[in-house]
């Protein structure tokens, strides 16, 4: 039997909520199959930790983690703290720490679930947003000046190095040959951000040329946006920078439905430190405590950690019974039920139980 040491961070608001349901299947499926076990740590880290330690985490909070096989992560963000301190303290600096340059997003309508978009059924979406994750404009690069002045001023610098977008696209191309449409969209505004994105297009050219089984086109990021709401069905891979992936994939979980069915993986595809796993929806203070936050996205997070880890089956059989719970009606608000998060948890929990091996 594999074993693997699971470092789970809940953070902030419905993260408390939904990482312990993810935990709760992650042992329904381990005990049900008998394929793994999990050794997990639970770390209290994120905005209550701050106001009692002045930090997000601790100082050597990456040694700490270092060791462990995986990270299990919840939300950050809250209402009574500026988001850029507990984004930048935990978030940003666990993937940036450890490198985890890809973070992967996959987007489908799930069964049962509906689509806010006109004559969109499930099955009829099937894409993966890849997400370059170190650096773009999210580098942190910039500052203020003449703070408090009449000609203050802030600058916020997008930075994008040969290494880091030849690796981003080389992962994109990967995972576009892997699908069976072999489609890549390279997503940019090169129109009018004439340098750092004309790098991006030039760039994907060049990795283009390793992979080619894959039919690659470009298409600036507001065309994009539109195009996702307009022809869905023409999309499959994409690849973007920070900033215009994490807004074309909250884009995409509201297609899917919500977002909290919104999965996502931060990836060292080398495997040098370990990765991180995390539904996409934030903190949500507003129904934090309420009990009824979708914990559909954690779950299928736990099911990419799952592949990650190598129990392909194991994951299989979790996607399974989370599309079972949903197709039979158990769901939460967001999503047009009226479950609580216990419900739902314990339906699939039931359905992994219950199911065929
Ligand atoms: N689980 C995802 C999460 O907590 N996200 C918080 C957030 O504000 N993220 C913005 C970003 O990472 O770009």
């Amino acid at each position: 039997m594999n074993r693997h040491r699971i470092a789970a961070i809940p953070g902030d608001g419905i993260g408390q909520e939904v990482i312990p349901a993810g935990l709760r299947v992650l042992r329904a499926l381990a005990e049900r199959t008998g394929a793994f076990a999990l050794e997990v740590e639970e770390f209290p880290w994120g905005s209550d930790y701050y106001r009692a330690n002045g930090r997000m985490m601790p100082e050597d909070g990456l040694e700490t983690l270092k060791p462990f096989d995986a990270i299990f992560f919840g939300a950050v963000g809250d209402p009574a703290l500026p988001d850029d301190l507990t984004l930048w303290g935990l978030r940003l600096k666990i993937c940036q720490g450890f490198d985890q340059y890809a973070n992967i997003r996959p987007t489908r309508v799930l069964p049962g679930l509906t689509s806010p978009l006109r004559g969109v059924e499930p099955g009829d979406i099937d894409w993966v947003i890849v997400r370059e994750n170190s650096e773009g404009e999210y580098a942190g690069h910039g500052g203020r000046a003449h703070r408090g002045h009449p000609e203050e001023v802030a600058t916020e610098t997008a930075i994008f190095t040969r290494a880091g977008v030849t690796r981003i696209m080389r992962t994109a191309f990967r995972i576009a040959a892997s699908r069976p449409r072999k489609l890549l969209t390279v997503v940019t505004k090169s129109n009018a951000q004439k340098h750092g994105m004309v790098f991006w297009d030039e760039i994907a050219a060049e990795v283009s040329r390793e992979f080619p089984t894959v039919q690659w086109e470009k298409e600036l990021v507001d065309a994009m946006a539109a195009r996702l709401v307009r022809r869905p069905r023409s999309i499959d891979t994409v690849v973007a920078t920070n900033l215009h992936a994490d807004i074309l994939s909250d884009l995409a979980g509201a297609v899917a439905g919500s977002l909290g069915v919104a999965p996502t993986a931060n990836l060292d595809p080398e495997r040098r430190f370990p990765s991180m796993f995390e539904p996409i929806h934030g903190s949500a203070f507003d129904i934090a405590g309420k009990g009824v936050a979708n914990p559909v996205a954690t779950f299928w997070t736990a099911a990419m950690m799952l592949d990650h880890l190598g129990e392909a089956a194991s994951a299989k059989l979790l996607m399974e019974a989370v599309e079972r719970v949903c197709a039979a009606g158990i769901r939460t608000a967001d999503v047009g039920g009226n479950a609580t998060t216990d419900e739902v948890t314990e339906t699939v929990c039931a359905a992994i139980r219950g199911a065929n091996l």
